[in-house]
């Protein structure tokens, strides 16, 4: 069984999405990140960098003994779990490195740049050279995918991957996001193609109104999220 340190966000449904595609079975440990809970000193020992995803996965593979393994990063989840079951990453050395290249595009760009657009989008005060900022740069994000998109069906090739698990979360906030998929025809196409996939349904749906009755956040809560200060 592996639990799956949880809250709803794009990072976190990549690794939801995983499990349901491999038919691991999981336990949602909630981690309400709008009520500080990712300081909590025992989630801290599991990801010191208190962020959600992170999971303990409590039956690892009998090469790395049986002492559970936790890991942090949603990146590192996703290879840790492609491994383990030998899918979603191929063994071929070349299409591997592919497909991590993408995840690491994922991790490095897409994820972070998404991540400070929603920011400057819905929470922050309005800012107008931040929004512009991070507007340009998650569509000319989305104009890569695209343009990726026009020569295979997946963005790392002919074959679903982790790579695509790590993307679609992102682009599924179009909507929230108020960003207009259309002058991206082939990400559209590539979103609907993964969307339709039971599994990524039901990882997308992990969870839902698992922090419906939680009390709002807090002033403080607030700045502990969006304006932290460095650990001591
Ligand atoms: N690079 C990390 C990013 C994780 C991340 O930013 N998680 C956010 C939610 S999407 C979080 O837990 N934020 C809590 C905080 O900032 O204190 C990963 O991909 O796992």
């Amino acid at each position: 069984m592996i639990d799956l340190y949880y809250f709803p966000t794009p990072n976190t449904w990549k690794v939801s999405i995983m499990l349901e595609e491999c038919g691991l079975p999981y336990t949602l440990k909630p981690v309400n990140i709008t009520r500080g809970e990712q300081f909590e000193p025992a989630f801290l020992r599991i990801s010191p960098n208190n962020r959600v995803p992170a999971i303990v996965d409590h039956a690892p593979p009998s090469e790395l003994g049986s002492e559970p393994v936790s890991l942090f990063e949603s990146g590192a989840i996703l290879i840790y779990l492609a491994d383990k079951t030998a899918r979603f990453l191929a063994d071929d050395a070349r299409q591997r490195y592919r497909t991590l290249q993408w995840l690491q595009w994922q991790m490095g760009g897409l994820g972070p740049m998404a991540g400070q657009y929603n920011h400057f989008k819905m929470v922050a005060p309005p800012n107008e050279y931040a929004l512009t900022r991070y507007t340009n740069e998650v569509r000319r994000l989305y104009g890569i995918m695209d343009s990726e998109l026009k020569s295979h069906p997946y963005l790392a090739g002919e074959e679903y991957s982790i790579a695509d698990m790590a993307c679609w979360g992102w682009v599924s906030l179009y909507e929230l996001q108020e960003l207009d998929l259309t002058p991206f025809p082939k990400l559209w196409e590539w979103y609907e193609r993964v969307a339709a996939r039971p599994a990524v349904q039901r990882g997308r749906a992990a969870g839902k109104g698992l922090f419906d009755n939680a009390p709002p956040p807090s002033e403080e809560h607030r700045k502990r999220l969006y304006n932290p200060e460095p650990a001591r």
